[in-house]
């Protein structure tokens, strides 16, 4: 049972306006260089926005992972660092705020969320072992097959259609995953893969009344459900905003309720919880503890520091405690919102519902007359920033990269640039600047033509590929 999805944040809490639980106390200048200097950038960048320096980009969007502000507690934490190589205070703290807030027994810090997925592939899946997920993601997907897995897609099939208005797109099919269970039989199954909310679908959350669902089938099966805990706490809004049952319950309860019914969770910290580095693994095994805490130390450093320095544990305890303040999420989302209104009402494809982190532009409906191997939607992204120096990402056919069997392109439905937003560091103004040049690309689109990819790296070619203009 689902509640409406609302419009506007005032809607929902029955107020003309919202506003950030914080004022600004350091400011950061920005500056726009010339349309003519941004061509000559875009071209030196192989039309890869990774490939920009950050000194030629006006508003920069992206990506949410480590481009958040830190509040003035988590600046005066870093002062508190205890930089000893073995059990730092800050760990302890670090480990704490986990447990508290996650619910799980078992803390093992990591230098960034990938390094936590190393881990847990590495541990947890043995060669030729099927990954079920809602939805893949770039780096999760490439650590479960470099440690010989088969990633299998049991989201929903809403999650890929853009325009479906569906509350929770990130929910498995958990008829296909059950589908999946008998045909390979679940002794095959690694574990599932669950992250919520799902980065390449939109930010789109999954229900609690869908991850109870799936505890059952994987208890009948005797599987375990690792979370991809790095937006939990965006997609626990949307269950506060959206499910029955919940909306008078905290996000931190809400947040507790859901990890409560998996087995552990890896984490992005420089996401959800608010600092410039680091992540974290997560387990209630302790077998499985044993492995990764002694794994850890091979590729990250000792177990209580994990390739961080004490002051950035310090701060990510910090970090923790207060993303899951109910007035902070609010206004994160509330922020992402009024951009997806903006480009909403004059008529701009994006992905509805607009989801936690980000609005996703649909390349395929900005650009019909582009094939998708002509990349429209990194073509969108090259656009955009030949406008107004707006960084975004491309999330289509160049991130999906290609199959490990037969070489040629995984090609997605979903064909879509991503304006992400970083946490606490842009205003109301900056949206509304974006909403325009957005616009005045929109109106330009029959004139823009393709890309074609002339250097193509070997790992998530995404980052570091090169283009020319058709
Ligand atoms: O960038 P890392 O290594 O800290 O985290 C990897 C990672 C794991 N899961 C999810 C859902 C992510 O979104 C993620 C990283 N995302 C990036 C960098 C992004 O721009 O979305």
């Amino acid at each position: 049972m689902t509640h409406p999805i609302p419009q506007t944040m005032g809607q929902q809490f029955g107020r003309r306006s919202w506003a950030e639980p914080w004022k600004i106390k350091m400011v950061e200048p920005l500056r726009m260089i010339s349309r003519k200097e941004r061509q000559r950038a875009l071209e030196a960048a192989g039309y890869n926005t990774f490939l920009l320096r950050s000194d030629d980009v006006y508003i920069d969007l992206l990506t949410d992972s480590g481009t958040g502000a830190m509040s003035d507690r988590q600046w005066a934490g870093m002062m508190l660092g205890d930089e000893a190589y073995a059990g730092s205070r800050n760990f302890y703290h670090l480990e704490e705020a986990v447990r508290t807030q996650y619910g799980f027994r078992h803390v093992v810090p990591t230098h960034q969320g990938r390094g936590a997925e190393h881990l847990i592939s590495q541990t947890a899946i043995k060669p030729g072992q099927f990954v079920p997920g809602n939805m893949y993601f770039t780096t999760t997907r490439l650590h479960q097959e470099l440690a010989g897995g088969v990633f299998v897609d049991v989201i929903i099939d809403e999650a890929h259609d853009p325009a479906s208005l569906h509350p929770f797109k990130g929910n498995v099919d958990l008829a296909r995953l059950e589908d999946l269970i008998s045909r390979v039989g679940a002794e095959q199954i690694a574990y599932i893969s669950l992250a919520g909310t799902v980065n390449m679908a939109g930010g789109q959350p999954v229900s609690m009344a869908n991850i109870r669902a799936l505890r059952q089938l994987c208890d009948r099966h005797g599987l375990r459900i690792f979370l991809d805990a790095t937006r939990l706490v965006e997609n626990a809004f949307f269950i506060q905003e959206r499910e029955q049952g919940y909306a008078d319950k905290s996000i931190a309860a809400i947040l507790r309720e859901f990890c409560d019914l998996a087995d552990g969770a890896w984490m992005s910290a420089k996401k959800d919880n608010l600092v410039n580095i680091g992540g974290w693994l997560a387990v209630n095994d302790d077998a499985l503890f044993d492995e990764l805490r002694n794994l850890v130390v091979v590729y990250e450093g000792l177990h209580t520091y994990g390739g961080l320095a004490g002051r950035d544990m310090e701060a990510l305890a910090i970090g923790i405690e207060e993303s899951v303040q109910d007035d902070h999420i609010r206004a994160r989302i509330g922020q992402v919102r009024y951009l997806g209104e903006l480009l909403t009402d004059w008529e701009i494809p994006i992905v509805q519902p607009v989801g936690g982190h980000a609005i996703f532009l649909d390349a395929r409906r900005f650009y019909p007359h582009i094939p998708q191997d002509e990349f429209p939607a990194q073509t969108l992204a090259a656009e955009l920033y030949l406008d107004s120096g707006i960084r975004s990402m491309e999330r289509g056919i160049a991130s999906a990269g290609r199959d490990p069997k037969t070489g040629d392109h995984h090609r997605p439905k979903l064909e879509l640039t991503r304006l992400t937003i970083p946490r606490r560091v842009y205003t109301q103004a900056h949206m509304d600047v974006v909403a325009e040049s957005v616009k005045a690309v929109f109106d330009g689109r029959e004139q823009t033509r393709g890309l074609r990819m002339v250097y193509e790296p070997k790992y998530l070619r995404f980052f570091q590929a090169r283009f020319e203009r058709l």
